[in-house]
């Protein structure tokens, strides 16, 4: 259980190091408004990491963070970045749901209790992403559709 998490702590790492770069090209791009989302996601990430690092520790085992690839530095457009967000976090929501299917089999409740946190925030998360998706259908990207959504995006960050 001790390696599973390990390797969910260098993966939230990842996430976090994914959605701060992908915030430098929205930044680059002029996009404000998905720069900040972005930025806010990526120290949301680092949050989820440093829990699961602190529930290691509070056990007695290591944490160990280990490696992290670097990420993607180049996206196509607006939506295929945030398209790249919904595919990763449903990746992410896979690997918790094996974590939390790893718990119950190994009768170990506090962790059951633990990941309990992590199924209700990826619950949170897909659906927010797909609200921004959803906007950049609904708006389209052709001509000044890219700004509309990126103020739209800046909107959602305030109201969450
Ligand atoms: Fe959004 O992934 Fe962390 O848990």
């Amino acid at each position: 259980m001790v390696n599973k998490l390990n390797a969910q702590i260098s993966l939230e790492n990842f996430s976090s190091n994914l959605y701060l770069q992908m915030s430098a090209w929205a930044e680059i791009k002029g996009l404000d408004g998905s720069a900040a989302f972005l930025r806010k996601q990526a120290k949301e990430e680092l949050d989820h990491m440093h829990r699961l690092f602190k529930y290691v520790y509070e056990t007695g085992a290591l944490p160990a963070i280990g490696e992290t690839k670097a990420p993607p530095t180049e996206f196509k457009s607006i939506s295929d970045l945030f398209q790249q967000v919904l595919d990763h976090e449903k990746l992410v929501t896979g690997k918790i749901n094996k974590l939390m299917d790893s718990a119950l089999k190994e009768n170990d409740h506090s962790s059951v209790d633990f990941l309990q946190w992590y199924v209700s925030e990826q619950h949170e998360e897909e659906h927010t992403i797909q609200q921004v998706l959803d906007k950049i259908r609904i708006i389209g990207e052709s001509g000044s559709g890219v700004y509309f959504i990126d103020r739209a995006i800046g909107e959602m960050l305030r109201k969450h």
